[in-house]
């Protein structure tokens, strides 16, 4: 039953404005809740919530203080000092040593490559035949006469019989150097890079010329940078496409005998001599080239008529195609 009259009309008044006072304070309780929140951290109301703050021992860590953005974030140096592009130092390190350790491998490569002698030095007497073996070697001619050479004749090329090989060839450098007594110390600008030398001799007009060829022989063989690097040698006994050309084990041991004799007197000045450093053979026994230090061989050429593989294959044995 629905109460009715004056008073019952002032109480239902009541009820209605107790209600409505009630909805209003419990709306500004939360209004007020809300702005005590933000006054409190000063973010903007829409600032996610915070996360744990970063501890001490957290930042020696990297893999926690690369684990969220929002750590990357407040502390974006030392992030920075960690990762380029979200990569470890660790691994950027690693990855720089092994560039760094490629380099240096190609280098050492390339500094072994070049220091790899590629040079055969032709030397001799004048008139014994090198500029013509130098052409035979070249271009497989004798060009039809030569004269006394006044500078050194070099060239690299791929020796005139390996044009048509097929497969590796490598070139080789040449150097003929004059036999001419002044012109001899030029030998000893091409001798830091030999891979061989070639001691050319006269085979037809060797008795007349025997002490001079030993005597340059001998130089040749006590040169320091020849003893300490072994620079191997061979003895060219060329000119045999002539009858009355000695052969090579007769002018083997008449160079042998008469280098014996120059040991024998240039030992007795050696204490003052420097420019001999190195002595020959071994002391109180006859000499002979197998007592070298560097190997010495012998072999017959003829520049003239082109027969020159023995030289050839020594060529090819010191420089490696
Ligand atoms: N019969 C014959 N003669 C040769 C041979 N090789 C060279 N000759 C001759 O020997 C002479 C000297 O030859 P070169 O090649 O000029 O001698 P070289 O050793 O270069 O002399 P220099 O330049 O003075 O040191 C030339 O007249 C050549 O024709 C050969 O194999 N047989
Ligand atoms: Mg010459």
């Amino acid at each position: 039953m629905w109460a009715c009259g004056p008073r019952a009309n002032l109480i239902r008044v009541y009820k209605k404005r107790k209600r409505k006072r009630k909805e209003q304070s419990s709306e500004s309780e939360r209004e007020k809740g809300r702005s005590r929140r933000t006054r409190s951290t000063g973010d903007s109301p829409l600032t996610p919530p915070r996360r744990r703050p970063i501890e001490e021992d957290d930042r020696l860590n990297p893999t926690y203080a690369l684990s969220t953005p929002y750590q990357a974030r407040k502390y974006p140096s030392f992030v920075d000092s960690l990762t380029i592009k979200g990569i470890p130092q660790t691994q950027l390190y690693a990855a720089t040593g092994v560039v760094l350790l490629t380099i240096f491998f190609f280098l050492l490569v390339r500094l072994f490559k070049r220091t790899k002698p590629n040079t055969v030095v032709l030397t001799g007497l004048s008139g014994s035949g090198k500029t013509v073996i130098f052409y035979q070697l070249r271009d497989g001619s004798s060009h039809q006469g030569t004269v006394t050479s006044m500078e050194p004749n070099e060239g690299t090329f791929v020796l005139h019989s390996e044009i048509n090989k097929k497969g590796k060839t490598k070139p080789v450098h040449i150097v003929d150097v004059p036999g001419h007594s002044r012109l001899r110390p030029k030998l000893d600008e091409f001798l830091p890079q030999a891979a061989g030398i070639v001691f050319v001799v006269d085979a037809l007009e060797f008795l007349p010329n025997c002490r001079a060829a030993s005597e340059y022989l001998y130089d040749i063989l006590t040169k320091a940078i020849v003893v300490k690097k072994k620079i191997p040698v061979l003895i060219l006994c060329n000119k045999v496409d002539k009858v009355t050309a000695h052969t090579k084990e007769f002018i083997r041991k008449q160079l042998e005998k008469e280098i014996d004799k120059l040991r024998a007197s240039r030992t007795a000045v050696s204490e003052a001599d420097v420019s001999n450093e190195y002595s020959l053979g071994v002391p109180g026994e006859v000499f002979a080239f197998s007592q070298c230090q560097n190997k010495v061989t012998v072999a017959e050429a003829s520049g003239l008529t082109g027969e020159i593989s023995q030289l050839e294959q020594f060529v090819r044995e010191h420089v490696k195609a």
